[in-house]
């Protein structure tokens, strides 16, 4: 390795990928995991929890984007938008530029929200400060339990499924979302590595499929994390994301003076055309 400071991320499947470090700003061990705020060359400034890195200032909107305008573009009306996770304020910002909406997130760990908005305030870029938005610090899996039939849109901005995140992937989870919404509600989650996780992708559209009648994942670029082609699903009731139409994205992002810088109306279409080999991966 070339010399200097560098944040390696090694990841359980047998790969690793690093940054040249300027600086590691924090580090702080929380009830539920280990956080580490780095500023490298490349990406500006990361947040990192138990060893993976979970945003970047440089490659935020990538992510972001792509989680909340896909199905919030495919739901027509969506106002009672659930964040779970999230702690970054990434998602909940892109929420918030849909102007009617009010969104709720829930997050189990107070200090990534301090941390973030602390460390990387471009990231959440005062949505925590919005008087729309409801910042609860609480578990997700318990908020969505107790209150059933409250939401048009929730949206899963979760770590890895390893540990403590591992039930936010499963059935009886996606059983408790599909109560929290209305009968035309749909969810979108972050849904890993489609080159590296595989079996996790396979094992969460096996889960989302028991439950949902509409699936459909969708790909994007996350240069930050490892591979740097990332997948997402959406999981409806009633609208199909790949039935929206481009000129209808349009007129919603002119109507609602989002202007995105990954999303499109041609990247909401795009990023359901699947490789081959990602196709049978989840046949
Ligand atoms: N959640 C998905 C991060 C996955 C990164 N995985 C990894 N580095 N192995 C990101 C949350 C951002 N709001």
């Amino acid at each position: 390795m070339p010399p200097g400071d560098w944040y390696v991320e090694e990841e359980t499947f047998g790969y690793i990928q690093g940054v040249l470090l300027r600086e590691r700003l924090q580090r702080h061990r929380s009830p539920f995991q280990n956080m580490e705020v780095i500023d490298s060359q490349l990406f500006g400034r990361c947040l990192v929890l138990d060893g993976a890195l979970q945003t970047s200032e440089w490659d935020e909107f990538m992510y972001h984007e792509m989680l909340v305008h896909v199905p919030l573009v495919t739901h027509p009306d969506a106002r009672r938008v659930l964040v779970i996770g999230g702690g970054d304020g990434g998602t909940l910002r892109r929420v918030l530029d849909h102007p009617q909406t009010e969104p709720i997130q829930v997050e189990i760990d107070a200090s990534v929200i301090e941390n973030s908005q602390k460390f990387l305030p471009s990231i959440s870029n005062g949505a925590f400060q919005n008087p729309r938005a409801e910042v609860l610090i609480a578990d997700g899996l318990q908020y969505v339990r107790e209150h059933p039939g409250e939401f048009d849109v929730v949206l899963v901005d979760s770590t890895d499924p390893v540990g403590p995140a591992i039930p936010l992937f499963e059935e009886p989870f996606y059983r408790d979302v599909y109560k929290t919404l209305a009968e035309d509600g749909l969810l979108a989650a972050q849904s890993s590595s489609p080159l590296y996780m595989v079996s996790d992708l396979q094992a969460q559209v096996r889960n989302l499929r028991a439950v949902f009648p509409i699936v459909r994942t969708y790909l994007g670029l996350v240069p930050a994390y490892p591979g740097g082609l990332w997948s997402y699903t959406i999981a409806s009731k009633r609208y199909d994301p790949v039935r929206v139409g481009k000129a209808d994205i349009a007129a919603r992002l002119s109507r609602e003076a989002i202007t995105p810088r990954y999303y499109s109306p041609d990247i909401h279409h795009a990023a359901f055309v699947l490789p081959p080999f990602i196709a049978e991966i989840l046949s």
